[in-house]
């Protein structure tokens, strides 16, 4: 072992390598790490023994979830999505932070679960010009929750195939707490907020080597390339990959490849929804809470609902956020659907054709885009046409 890494740290080392069970071993590489001081001589080593934790937690996982379809157990926390699913979080308190009221302002749903300990999700369908969206208040996380405290390891694991995530937080306590809190869980699971994935892909291949490709300049702009690569190609190597083309597209860092390794990592999108703005001495919390954290937040949301103060257009900031759009469609008679498809921003008439029936797109000829603000209102297109909120749509097959 290296030099560079400090007594305390060896001393962990050698625990570690001496502990019996997985859970001891990542406890005590987990503390390994934290021990090791940070600077360029240790960053390989800090990203290699993060590939091995995060291995040995997959690999827990995974025994966890044999055990479960052996034993056919269906978690009461799972739910099934429908229309776009927004799920509301929040740190334990009891009187809790408020998200059984804002689920029934919004939905109507479990009016007299308000004030009671939320030992389950609950559910609403909260609906805005014909769009539904799935409103699911998930029962309070508490610290600990990434290694199961508090029912924390299924509540957490429900936030990884939804579609935004809302962290909600009680003005009239100390939002420092409650957002350490829930951002320190949020990441040991391995749920990564508002960042893109990295730049960059790892494809196996036939070859018996590892080949790292830099196809951008911010790619390249590394100091030292070669020891860089050498790098890259060893925290691969600890992963079990033994040939692999990596195509890197922008500036990395060794957490950005531990990431990219490990499949458990998902990245989603989350705003902000501070609670019980009503009471006194909330507005300089509001303030502080935007100026501390619009870095990672770009949607901060201050609400109270006994003020009944919640965006009257809730959908539409959502949907902006989220980056959709609506596109209408119109049948050959002319009528114009009530709900909106939901796509991405930037879609094309191909997108649209696909997600009506795939023989929209295989017999296409042409289609008809009416666009309220647009010089030309109506006019025809092919499939590569792009496609902007509110449009509708008239598609013509052969
Ligand atoms: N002053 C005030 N109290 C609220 C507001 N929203 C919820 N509460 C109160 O906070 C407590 C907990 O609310 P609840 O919705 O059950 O929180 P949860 O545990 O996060 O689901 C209840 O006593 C609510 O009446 C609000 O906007 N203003
Ligand atoms: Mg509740």
């Amino acid at each position: 072992m290296s030099s560079n890494i400090g007594a305390p740290a060896k001393a962990k080392y050698q625990e570690y390598l001496d502990a019996g069970s997985l859970e001891q071993k990542i406890k005590l590489l987990g503390e390994f790490i934290s021990l090791v001081p940070k600077h360029k001589a240790t960053e390989k080593i800090i990203a290699l023994n993060k590939s091995r934790v995060a291995k040995m937690k997959r690999e827990i996982e995974d025994r966890i979830q044999q055990q479960k379809i052996t034993q056919k157990v269906v978690s009461p926390f799972s739910i099934k999505k429908e229309g776009i699913q927004i799920i509301l979080i929040s740190a334990y308190y009891t009187p809790g932070v408020g998200k059984t009221s804002l689920l029934n302002f919004l939905t109507g749903a479990a009016e007299e679960k308000i004030g009671k300990f939320t030992a389950l999700p609950e559910i609403g369908i909260y609906q805005y010009n014909k769009i539904r969206f799935q409103i699911v208040e998930m029962p309070s996380i508490m610290r600990g929750a990434s290694e199961g405290i508090g029912n924390g390891k299924e509540i957490l694991s429900q936030l990884r195939s939804c579609d935004l995530i809302c962290i909600c937080v009680d003005l009239s306590r100390s939002f420092e707490e409650q957002m350490s809190l829930l951002l320190e869980e949020l990441s040991k699971a391995e749920i990564r907020i508002n960042i893109p994935p990295p730049p960059l892909k790892i494809q196996k291949t036939g070859s018996n080597k590892i080949q790292v490709l830099y196809l951008t300049s911010d790619a390249k702009n590394v100091e030292d390339i070669k020891d860089f690569t050498e790098k890259i190609k060893e925290i691969i190597l600890e992963n079990g990959i033994r040939n692999a083309i990596v195509k890197v597209y922008g500036a990395i860092s060794f957490d950005d490849l531990v990431d990219a390794l490990n499949p458990s990592v998902v990245y989603k999108k989350a705003m902000v929804i501070a609670t019980k703005g009503d009471l006194p001495h909330t507005e300089e919390p509001f303030e502080k809470l935007k100026r501390e954290y619009s870095d990672k937040f770009s949607k901060i949301i201050g609400t109270s609902v006994h003020k009944r103060n919640v965006p009257q257009d809730f959908g539409e900031v959502i949907l902006r956020f989220l980056k959709k759009i609506r596109i209408y469609t119109m049948s050959v008679g002319g009528d114009i659907a009530e709900k909106p498809l939901i796509m991405e921003e930037n879609s094309t008439i191909k997108d649209a054709a696909i997600k009506i029936h795939k023989s929209f797109y295989e017999s296409f000829d042409h289609a008809i885009v009416i666009r309220q603000d647009a010089r030309q209102k109506r006019k025809r297109v092919g499939l590569d046409y792009e496609l902007h909120d509110m449009d509708i749509i008239e598609i013509s097959t052969m």
